[in-house]
């Protein structure tokens, strides 16, 4: 992993950009939405310059939504799991076994997180981590895309409105967004990225309609 990987938000939001409510998600479970998240966060896509060693993405998190995920979720299954928590010596960590294929490295910050990538942690693993995804919460997005090498963001529009108490930080459709150089790509693009197909005019499930967006940052 180079010093400063690229970084790819993924979030799901309401029109008003909510994506929290008392701890949880704001929907009621879409399980599409949940699948789509799941693939896209696990797939490794081929690279010529392949080695033996095995190829994992990674996902960072807030100790909030890593206890957001239920008990048998998480660590989340076939990604490298990095948590950040101001507390890193809590005892609580301590339990989860760092230092297995899978368990959680814990970090003070996202800079750290990042770090935590490094050559000498994914040799303890035996592991190369492929892509590296933040999934949130609110102020783990915020100091993401603070970040230079934050640029891109996968984002599910949600379709309908929820009561939120979390909200995401930047809207990416409005001026804000623009002039921070964010621009939508196509649904093409966001096909090979994902390295999936993704339905033209998006999904609904229980009655709520949702689109999987993509968009990316000049640099
Ligand atoms: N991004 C998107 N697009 N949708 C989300 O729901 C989402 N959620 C989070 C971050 N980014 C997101 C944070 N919250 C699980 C639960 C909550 C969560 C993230 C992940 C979770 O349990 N994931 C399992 C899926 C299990 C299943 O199939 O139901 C996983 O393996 O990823």
């Amino acid at each position: 992993m180079p010093p400063k990987p690229p970084l790819t938000l993924v979030f799901a939001a309401t029109p008003t950009l909510g994506i929290g409510s008392a701890g949880q998600l704001p929907w009621p479970q879409l399980k599409q939405e949940m699948g789509y998240f799941a693939r896209v966060t696990k797939r490794v896509l081929p690279s010529p310059i392949a080695n033996s060693r095995k190829k994992l993405n990674a996902v960072i998190m807030g100790r909030k939504t890593w206890e957001s995920i239920p008990l048998k979720f998480r660590p989340l299954k076939g990604r490298l799991n990095v948590v950040i928590t101001r507390d890193v010596h809590n005892e609580k960590w301590a339990t989860l076994k760092n230092e297995t294929e899978e368990g959680p490295i814990i970090a003070p910050s996202i800079t750290a997180a990042v770090e935590a990538l490094s050559e000498e942690e994914l040799k303890k693993r035996d592991v190369e981590c492929s892509r590296v995804f933040v999934i949130g919460g609110a102020s783990i997005y915020k100091a993401a895309l603070e970040m230079e090498n934050t640029d891109r963001v996968l984002l599910t529009k949600i379709g309908k409105e929820y009561r939120c108490d979390t909200f995401f930080p930047v809207d990416f459709d409005g001026e804000e967004g623009r002039k921070k150089g964010w621009a939508r790509k196509s649904r093409e693009e966001l096909e090979e990225f994902v390295g999936e197909e993704v339905k033209e005019g998006g999904l609904e499930e229980q009655g709520v309609p949702f689109e999987f967006c993509l968009y990316e940052r000049e640099v």
